[in-house]
């Protein structure tokens, strides 16, 4: 399950080193992905942002966020250490329809994804939700709470979006490092609950005769 440990083969004297996740920031246009990766990253995140221009009007939907002025053309990248033992990686996705061809490069190897959702465009969401479902990728709901906008309680989310049970619905705010840091614990933990529920189901092997 893990993405990779930054040293193979270190010396057993060595301290062990942190186990290193990929989680993926994933949700619909505008909705605060590349927001979320800069408030926890811990080193300067990279971004793929490009101005939004006039020509771009009739592509891209910015109704509801319109005094946004630049959007993800290909991901963010940017890194979180949760403990000592535990360092994450995190791979924003761009929002909008028409760069659905980078997600599958983007998800491989990760472990689990935040689906960032503001619930004045809720539908926005849905292609992001089914899109980790289809491929049992462990995923949490993060309800981005923007100025103005109606809140919600989980429980309604998640029946607005058809969640299963398991699938943890959090509000955050995308801006605040310790809000955002609580929303990756909760992927982290969900995914690892799967794990291990998963391994229990698993059929045993027959004892040997
Ligand atoms: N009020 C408020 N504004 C936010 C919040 N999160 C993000 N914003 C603002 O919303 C706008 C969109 O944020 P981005 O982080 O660029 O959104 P994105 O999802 O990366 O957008 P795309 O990559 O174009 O899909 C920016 O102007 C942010 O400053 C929030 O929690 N509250
Ligand atoms: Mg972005």
């Amino acid at each position: 399950m893990a993405f990779g440990r930054s040293k193979r083969g270190a010396s057993k004297a060595t301290p062990a080193e942190p186990v290193t996740l990929k989680l993926l920031v994933a949700g619909g246009f505008g909705v605060g992905k590349t927001t979320l990766v800069g408030s926890v990253s811990e080193i300067k995140p990279l971004r793929t942002e490009e101005t939004l221009t006039e020509a771009g009007r009739p592509v891209d939907d910015t109704a509801g966020v319109e005094s946004k002025s630049t959007t993800t053309v290909a991901m963010d990248f940017g890194r979180i250490t949760i403990n000592d033992g535990l360092v994450l990686y995190l791979f924003g996705t761009p929002g909008q329809d028409r760069f659905w061809f980078l997600w599958d490069e983007l998800a491989q190897g990760a472990l689990g994804a935040v689906v960032l959702v503001d619930t004045r465009r809720l539908e926005d969401s849905f292609a992001g939700i089914d899109y980790f479902e289809r491929r049992s990728i462990p995923f949490t709901v993060a309800v981005n709470h923007f100025d103005g906008a109606e809140v919600y309680p989980p429980d309604a989310i998640r029946e607005a979006l058809d969640l299963d049970a398991e699938v943890p619905v959090l509000v955050c705010d995308a801006r605040r490092r310790e809000s955002v840091r609580d929303v990756l614990v909760s992927v982290v933990e969900h995914a690892m609950r799967r794990a291990v529920a998963a391994q229990q189901t698993e059929p045993r092997p027959a004892p040997a005769r």
